[in-house]
C-alpha cells in the first residue's frame, strides 16, 4: 500500500497566508487541513484553501502550451513549438516598432506566486530598458490611492500602517469586507475571530459600508454610507474633533508630523450638517462617531477597496490616515502601526522611475486619452484604446501575466474587441479564459502545489512579524519550465535574443546582481557591500536565491555574513511551521519614514487641489440608485469559478437590492432585472435584502463566463454576468487615476430576458 505523506505549505490564494497540512498518497492530494502548528495562522483556513487539490487536478488547467490556429482554435503544442510561435508573432513587432509597441499586463495572482512576483521585475525591467513605455495592472482598480497616499505621507508606496487588532479598543472598518476577502493590505488570518476578540475584551468595532456585510454583523455596529462619500464623512469627523477640542497631539508624534493644522483648516467647511444629506448619515451620528473615537483608549481606522475604488478614493484614503494621526493612533499601541517584514524586498525602496527626492505624479500622459500617469501607470481601462486607436505609438503586442482584464477591467467590452487586433498576444496563464482566448500563445505555469512558496509583499501588511517557506508539495512534471524561467525567456526575447536560445542562467545572474545592487545602495540593508561578493554567498537559483537574499538582508537576517547568528533561507527551511518574529510594534515611525522632511507629510498640492472637487460634490443632485461591487468567500476575482466545490449552492451572481428599491422598480426576489448605466445594460436576477442600504445595489465582479473559445467547463455552467460591462472606464478618482467601481449611477427595471443576456439598447 502506498504511504501517506504529510506536507506543510502556505496557501497562496490570498493575503491571509494560511498554513496548510496537505496529505498526499502517490502524488494525489488526499486531504487539506489548517496547520494548527503554523506559527502565523494557527490552524485557520477557509474553503478556498481546502480546494487547492481540486484546483491542481482541474482537467481544464493547462498543462501544455496552447497555440491559436488560423481557425481561431487553441491547440496544445510542445514547448519548442510554443517558443517558435512567440518568435514568429513578437519579433516582427519588435523589429518594426520597437518595444514601445509592447506592454505587459501584470495580473493579481502575480503577487501570490513566488516565481512570478520575484521575476515579473525581470520582464518589466528588461522590456522597459528595451523601450517599453508603460505597463498595466489592476492597481488602478484596487489600491492605487493607498500607494499614492503612502508615498506622499510616509515616503514609500508600500509603507502602510495596519490596525493593531490585538490591542485596539475601537476599530472602524471602512469599505472592506474581510468576511469575504479575508483581509486586504492587512494580513491577519481569521479576521472575524479577531473582531470578536476585540468585542470580547470590551472594545467596539464599527463597519462603514453601504451593505450590512457579515463583517458588519460580526462587528455589531454598522454605519451605512452612500458610496463615494467617505471623504465627506471623515472631514466632518475631523472638523468635530477640532471644534470640540478632541484632537490629540501625543508626545510620540512630536516633531514627526507636519501639516495637521492645515488639514484641520481644510476640514472647516465640512460641518456634519453640511455633509449629512450626501453621506446619508444624520449630523448627530457623525458627531457621535467623532466623540466615540476621541473617548477610546486606542482607536484605529482601516479602509480598503470600498474607500479606494470610488470617486474620492485618494481623499478618503488620505483622511483615514489623517484621522489616525489626529486621534494620536499612528504608530501607537492599539492604533495603526507599521509591520516589520522579515524579508527585505526591492519594492520597499523607491520606484526606479522616481529619481528625485520627492515622489512626482502626473509627469506625463497617455497617448490617446491623455490620462496622467501615477507610478508610471495609466488607468487600466486605457489599455483597450491604446490598442485600437491607430497612430504612432499604438500598442501592437501584449504579454499578459496571470490576468483576466476582459473580466476585471471596467469598460471591458472594448478590451474584448481590441485584443484580437494585437499582432502578438502572449499569455502566461494556467487557463483558457475570457482574456487568454485571444492570445496567440498561452504559456502555462505549474500548479500551486508543484512550486515552492513564500510570500513577499504581504508581510509588509501583516499584524505579526513572521516568515514561512515551503518547497513544492508535488513534483513538477518532467520538461515543464517554472514560471520564473518563462518570464526570463520572454525578457531575453524582448531584449533581442531568439526565444529558444536565451541563456537563462546568465540572464538570471544579471538580474539577481541588479537586485543585490539595490540592496547595497545607501540607506539599504547591505549598503556599501560589493554585489560581486554577495552573489556567490546566496544559495539556490531563481526565486529561492532571491528569497535567500531577502531573508539575509532583512531585519533578522545574517546580513550576508555580518551577523553569523542571523537568519538565512537555509536555516528557515528547517522550520516548516514558520518562524515567528514577534507582534506588531509601535514606535517604528522614525525608522519607516522616507519623506524629504523626515516627518509624516500630511499636506500636498495633489491632495489639497482635490478638496475643491469634493466640495463641488456637495452641490450635486443624488442619483436615485448607484451600483457597487462585492466579493464572496468562495471566489477569487474571476478565476476560481471552475472549481466545483467553490461554485455550488445558490446563485451568487445576483443584484443585491433593498426591498424599497425593489418595490419601486416592481421587482420581486429572484426575478431578472435589467441594470443599465452610462456604459451598458445587462440582465441579472435580483436578491432582495435589507442588508443593502436603500439607493444602493451591489453586484459581484469576476463573472461573465461561458464565452466561445474558453475552456472553463464548470464555470460555463453558471456563467453569471460581467459587472465591468456596466462600469465605465473613464470615471476616475482624479489624483490616483483609480477607476470608480463603487457609486456608479444606474437604473433597474424588470427584464424578460434570462440571466446573463445583454438586452438590446432601446
Ligand atoms: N474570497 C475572496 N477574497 C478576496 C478576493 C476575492 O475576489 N474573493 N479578492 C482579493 C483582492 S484582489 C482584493 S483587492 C481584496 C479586497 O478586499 P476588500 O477591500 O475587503 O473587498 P470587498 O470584499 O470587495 O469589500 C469592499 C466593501 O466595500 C463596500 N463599499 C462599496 N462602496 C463603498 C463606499 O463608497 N464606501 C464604503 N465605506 N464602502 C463601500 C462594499 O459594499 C464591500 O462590502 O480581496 C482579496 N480577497
Ligand atoms: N467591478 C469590479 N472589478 C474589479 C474589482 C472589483 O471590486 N469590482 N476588483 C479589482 C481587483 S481588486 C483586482 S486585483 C482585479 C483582478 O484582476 P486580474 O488580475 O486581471 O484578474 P483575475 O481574475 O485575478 O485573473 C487572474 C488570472 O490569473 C490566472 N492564474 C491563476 N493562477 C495563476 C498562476 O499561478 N500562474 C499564472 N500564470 N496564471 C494564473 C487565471 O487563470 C486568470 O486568468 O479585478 C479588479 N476588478
Ligand atoms: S483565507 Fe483561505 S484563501 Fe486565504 S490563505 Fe487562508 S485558506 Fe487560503
Ligand atoms: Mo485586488
Amino acid at each position: 500500500m502506498a504511504a501517506e505523506v504529510e506536507h506543510r505549505a502556505t496557501c497562496p490564494l490570498c493575503e491571509a497566508m494560511c498554513g496548510l497540512r496537505i496529505t498526499t498518497v502517490d502524488d494525489q492530494v488526499r486531504s487539506i487541513r489548517g496547520n494548527a502548528d503554523d506559527v502565523w495562522s494557527r490552524g485557520y483556513i477557509c474553503p478556498k484553501g481546502t480546494a487547492l487539490g481540486h484546483l491542481h487536478s482541474d482537467p481544464d488547467r493547462l498543462r501544455q502550451p496552447m497555440v491559436r490556429g488560423a481557425d481561431g482554435i487553441h491547440r496544445p503544442v510542445g514547448w519548442d513549438e510554443a517558443w517558435a510561435e512567440v518568435e514568429r508573432v513578437l519579433r516582427p513587432v519588435l523589429q518594426e516598432d520597437g518595444a514601445g509597441a509592447l506592454t505587459v499586463y501584470v495580473g493579481n495572482p502575480v503577487a501570490h506566486n513566488l516565481d512570478l512576483v520575484k521575476y515579473i521585475g525581470a520582464l518589466v525591467g528588461m522590456a522597459s530598458a528595451a523601450g517599453m513605455k508603460a505597463i498595466y495592472t489592476p492597481g488602478t482598480v484596487d489600491q492605487w490611492p493607498l500607494n499614492l497616499v503612502s508615498a506622499l505621507l510616509f515616503g514609500g508606496m508600500w509603507a502602510g500602517p495596519v490596525p493593531d487588532l490585538a490591542r485596539t479598543d475601537h476599530l472602524v472598518i471602512l469599505g472592506a469586507n474581510p468576511s469575504a476577502s479575508q483581509g486586504s493590505m492587512l494580513s491577519a488570518p481569521d479576521m472575524l475571530g479577531r473582531l470578536k476578540a476585540i468585542r470580547a475584551r470590551g472594545g467596539r468595532v464599527l463597519v462603514v459600508d453601504p451593505r450590512r456585510t457579515r463583517t458588519a454583523e460580526a462587528a455589531g455596529e454598522w454605519l451605512p454610507i452612500r458610496p463615494g462619500t467617505d471623504a465627506l464623512l471623515l472631514f466632518a469627523v475631523l472638523r468635530t474633533l477640532a471644534d470640540e477640542g478632541l484632537v490629540r497631539r501625543p508626545a510620540h508624534l512630536d516633531g514627526l508630523v507636519s501639516g495637521l493644522d492645515e488639514v484641520l483648516a481644510l476640514a472647516a467647511p465640512f460641518t456634519p450638517e453640511r455633509v449629512a444629506a450626501a453621506c446619508g448619515i444624520p449630523a448627530e451620528q457623525i458627531r457621535g462617531l467623532a466623540r466615540d473615537l476621541a473617548a477610546a483608549r486606542a482607536p484605529a481606522l482601516y479602509g480598503r477597496i470600498g474607500t479606494c475604488t470610488q470617486e474620492f478614493g485618494t481623499l478618503a484614503t488620505w483622511l483615514i490616515f489623517v484621522l489616525n494621526v489626529a486621534l494620536g493612533s499612528l504608530d501607537a499601541p492599539g492604533g495603526v502601526c507599521f509591520p516589520r517584514a522579515a524579508a527585505w524586498m526591492p519594492g520597499s525602496t523607491r520606484a526606479p522611475d522616481q529619481t528625485g527626492e520627492r515622489w512626482e505624479f502626473h509627469r506625463y500622459t497617455s497617448r490617446v486619452r491623455k490620462a496622467p500617469e501615477v507610478f508610471g501607470q495609466f488607468p487600466v481601462s486605457c489599455l483597450a484604446e491604446e490598442i485600437d486607436t491607430p497612430g504612432a505609438g499604438r500598442l501592437r503586442a501584449l504579454i499578459s501575466v496571470a490576468g483576466n482584464p476582459v473580466i476585471s477591467a471596467p469598460g471591458s467590452a472594448r478590451l474584448d474587441a481590441a485584443l484580437p487586433r494585437l499582432d502578438a498576444f502572449i499569455a502566461v496563464d494556467n487557463w483558457l479564459n475570457e482574456t487568454t482566448r485571444h492570445a496567440h500563445v498561452i504559456l502555462p505555469g505549474l500548479s500551486p502545489l508543484e512550486r515552492g512558496h513564500a510570500d513577499d509583499l504581504y508581510w509588509m501588511y501583516a499584524v505579526e512579524s513572521a516568515f514561512k517557506w515551503n518547497g513544492p508539495v508535488l513534483p513538477a512534471p518532467a520538461g515543464r519550465p517554472a514560471e520564473w524561467e518563462i518570464l526570463l525567456r520572454l525578457a531575453g526575447t524582448v531584449l533581442g535574443m531568439p526565444a529558444p536560445d536565451v541563456d537563462l542562467a546568465a540572464l538570471d545572474d544579471l538580474y539577481t546582481t541588479g537586485i543585490i545592487t539595490v540592496a547595497t545602495r545607501p540607506g539599504q540593508p547591505l549598503a556599501g557591500r560589493d554585489p560581486a561578493e554577495i552573489l556567490p554567498m546566496l544559495h539556490g537559483r531563481g526565486p529561492a536565491r532571491l528569497v535567500d537574499l531577502g531573508v539575509r538582508a532583512g531585519p533578522f537576517g545574517d546580513r550576508c555574513g555580518e551577523r553569523p547568528d542571523g537568519w538565512t533561507l537555509e536555516k528557515a527551511r528547517r522550520h516548516p511551521d514558520g518562524i515567528a518574529f514577534g507582534p506588531l510594534r509601535a514606535g517604528r515611525l522614525a525608522e519607516v519614514l522616507q519623506t524629504p522632511s523626515g516627518t509624516v507629510e500630511l499636506v500636498h498640492d495633489l491632495l489639497v487641489r482635490d478638496v475643491g472637487r469634493l466640495t463641488a460634490r456637495l452641490e450635486r443632485a443624488e442619483p436615485e440608485l448607484v451600483l457597487t461591487s462585492r466579493r464572496h468567500l468562495r471566489s477569487n476575482n474571476s478565476w476560481l469559478h471552475n472549481v466545483p466545490a467553490l461554485n455550488r449552492g445558490t446563485n451568487r451572481c445576483t443584484l443585491l437590492i433593498h426591498p424599497l428599491d425593489a418595490a419601486r422598480a416592481g421587482l420581486a426576489d429572484g426575478q431578472p432585472a435589467e441594470v443599465s448605466t452610462a456604459q451598458g445594460r445587462l440582465s441579472v436576477p435580483v436578491e432582495v435584502s435589507d442588508e443593502m442600504m436603500p439607493g444602493v445595489v451591489s453586484l459581484p465582479h469576476g463573472w461573465g463566463h461561458g464565452q466561445a473559445g474558453t475552456r472553463l467547463t464548470v464555470a460555463a455552467t453558471r456563467p453569471g454576468i460581467n459587472s465591468n460591462l456596466l462600469n465605465p472606464g473613464d470615471v476616475l478618482d482624479i489624483p490616483s487615476g483609480t477607476i470608480v467601481l463603487n457609486g456608479v449611477p444606474c437604473q433597474v427595471h424588470p427584464a424578460r430576458t434570462v440571466d446573463g443576456q445583454v438586452t438590446a439598447a432601446p
